[in-house]
């Protein structure tokens, strides 16, 4: 099958409420690899790019706001089908809708604080990992787990 990489970041409201190791152990439990970490202050240019298909919505410039408003955690995970899966162990976007067990269903209760992003196809993933991270910044490696985890 074939492999695909998303990017999941924790936001700065994941970060002051310490939920940084809960949020990676979701992913790393789960059995996906993480090929890159990071704890980042992004500036207004680098968010709004990230969600310029959002920049007609009127949450716009109250988003840009949040998510620069403190260190995030750019992560970038890989493994057959970690897009669709990250998106459902993230939850839907608002928190109250959210099934329990998800990550915003568990740990958050609003849209505008909703502690996680993952990307929504696999080339916005692509395209986010390379908008985060600098060349060199992504390993390639191969977990001890890989032969326990797909057959
Ligand atoms: O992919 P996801 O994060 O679940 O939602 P998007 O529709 O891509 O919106 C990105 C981001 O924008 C969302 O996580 C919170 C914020 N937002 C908002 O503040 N108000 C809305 N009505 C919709 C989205
Ligand atoms: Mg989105």
């Amino acid at each position: 099958e074939q492999v695909d990489q998303t990017y999941i970041m924790v936001k700065p409201d994941g970060v002051q409420r310490g939920l940084v190791g809960e949020i990676i152990s979701r992913f790393e439990k789960k059995g996906f690899k993480l090929t890159g970490l990071k704890l980042f202050q992004c500036s207004k240019e680098l968010a709004e790019e990230h969600y310029k298909d959002l920049k007609q919505k009127s949450f716009f410039p109250k988003l840009i706001d949040y998510i620069t408003s403190g260190p995030v955690v750019c992560m970038a995970w890989e493994g057959v089908g970690v897009v669709a899966s990250a998106r459902k162990l993230i939850g839907a976007t608002d928190p109250l809708q959210a099934e329990p067990g998800t990550i915003r269903g568990d740990l958050a209760v609003q849209t505008g604080r909703n502690v996680v992003h993952g990307s929504d196809s696999p080339e916005n993933g692509k395209r986010e990992i390379a908008l985060w991270f600098k060349e060199g910044e992504v390993c390639e490696w191969t977990p001890v787990q890989a032969p326990w985890l797909r057959e």
